[in-house]
């Protein structure tokens, strides 16, 4: 049993949310149950444990203190009734989808998404027996139109991996509670400090917990919170037969990792904010064609955009994107050519990251599934860490000038 938090600010609850009342020996950190399986007192008890009948734990898979703390701190962070714990984001995804379809049904989903849903979902799902329409989300016509009768659920990332493209909540969740169909919200770019789908009409909430919940680049974990009658479903079928339940010990990690949430997320922002108005003094120089951050993406969609970040979300998270306008080559050797910065995958650590979207997260989409999305050749993804913004504005300046001079001198030579 845990503590009620009504009334506490999510800053508290990121803190002290899910806590066991009074430890034992007084431990201020919640012991790490760091077990397979629980010893029953008689056969009777296990029984009646394994038949539901008397409350308590019989193995880890099925259900595990710590990793029950954490379910229950994060369905208090998003304001959902409950949580629940898988091994990866994509075991988070893949378990909450497959919980609710069944062969011969339809999906809608939003074409920018991480490249291994959009596998997930274009692959797997097809073997299966489920059909999955991908279609530009932020427009509410089109998205209409991809409805059917058999559309079971529809699937959106805002801002999209990798772009930052907003799609509206609301909007959407109007759309697929219409169809009587479930809305499926991934919220990892967000977090639930930045933004609480559930506000808006999403039926299910997930996170890749491996990036801002964790926060320090040592876990790969998933998390999902919705209604209790869902999460139950997603818990005790594809979670617990197919196996993809969270170990205690990450379960721990994140525990430990949310305490400092909110004032990571806020150092984040800032630190973006920084490097966006870096990024937008480059332009004028010609090496950036295009800038993607909500609020300041440049295009007939940007007043809906700036709506949308007022509305749906309290701040414009902490990834940064932008196609370069040499496309490919510039791409790739602007990011071989930073030192601090790291080139590698993921997000929301304390160290920045940057990595190239069309040959590494979204290289399982085609070509053509990329171009459609607007995922370009030369598009560059940076997540915003925790160093001090000039640190990382510094080796991003070092990176473009040298990248201009190495141009120059082609040019020179060729002459
Ligand atoms: C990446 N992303 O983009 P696991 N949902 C979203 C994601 O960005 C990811 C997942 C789910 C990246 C990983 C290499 C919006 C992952 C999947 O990796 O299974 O925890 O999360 O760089």
């Amino acid at each position: 049993m845990h503590k009620p938090t009504a009334g506490w600010h999510a800053d508290t609850i990121a803190i002290h949310g899910g806590e066991a009342p009074q430890d034992p020996h007084g431990a201020l950190v919640a012991p790490l149950y760091q077990t397979s399986t629980f010893v029953f007192d008689s056969t009777h008890q296990g029984g009646q444990r394994f038949a539901g009948e008397e409350a308590g734990y019989i193995y880890s898979r099925l259900g595990n203190p710590t990793v029950n703390q954490l379910e229950q701190r994060i369905a208090e962070l998003e304001g959902m009734q409950a949580g629940a714990a898988a091994a990866t984001g994509m075991g988070a995804v893949a378990a909450t989808m497959m919980a609710f379809l069944q062969q011969g049904d339809h999906v809608v989903a939003s074409d920018a998404i991480y490249g291994c849903s959009f596998a997930l979902f274009d692959h797997l799902f097809r073997r299966f027996g489920v059909e999955v329409s991908f279609v530009d989300m932020s427009d509410l016509e089109q998205t209409k139109a991809a409805f059917r009768d058999n559309t079971q659920l529809v699937f959106l990332e805002t801002p999209a991996n990798p772009h930052l493209k907003l799609v509206d909540i609301a909007a959407v969740s109007k759309l697929a509670h219409h169809h009587k169909a479930r809305l499926v919200v991934d919220n990892t770019f967000m977090t639930p400090l930045l933004q609480r789908p559930g506000e808006f009409g999403a039926d299910l909430v997930v996170h890749s917990a491996t990036k801002y919940l964790n926060g320090h680049g040592d876990v790969v974990a998933g998390l999902v919170t919705g209604r209790s009658e869902d999460i139950e479903l997603i818990k005790f079928t594809t979670l617990k037969d197919m196996g993809a339940t969270m170990s205690p010990h990450d379960a721990w990690l994140i525990l430990r990792g949310l305490k400092t949430l909110p004032v990571r997320m806020q150092r984040h922002c800032e630190n973006a904010l920084a490097v966006v108005a870096f990024l937008q003094e480059m332009q004028p120089a010609g090496m950036i064609s295009r800038l993607y951050f909500p609020g300041v993406n440049q295009d007939e969609q940007s007043s809906h955009e700036s709506d949308l970040l007022q509305t749906q979300m309290k701040a414009a998270g902490a990834v940064i994107a932008f196609d370069m306008s040499d496309g490919f080559r510039a791409a790739t050797r602007l990011l071989d050519q930073l030192s601090m910065i790291k080139l590698a995958v993921s997000l929301g650590d304390a160290e920045s990251l940057i990595q190239h979207p069309a040959s590494m997260t979204h290289s399982p989409l085609t070509p053509e599934a990329r171009a459609a999305a607007g995922i370009g050749d030369g598009l560059v993804r940076l997540s915003v860490g925790l160093e001090h913004a000039d640190d990382i504005i510094t080796d991003l300046r070092q990176a473009f000038t040298s990248l201009k001079k190495g141009a120059e001198n082609t040019a020179l030579n060729t002459d």
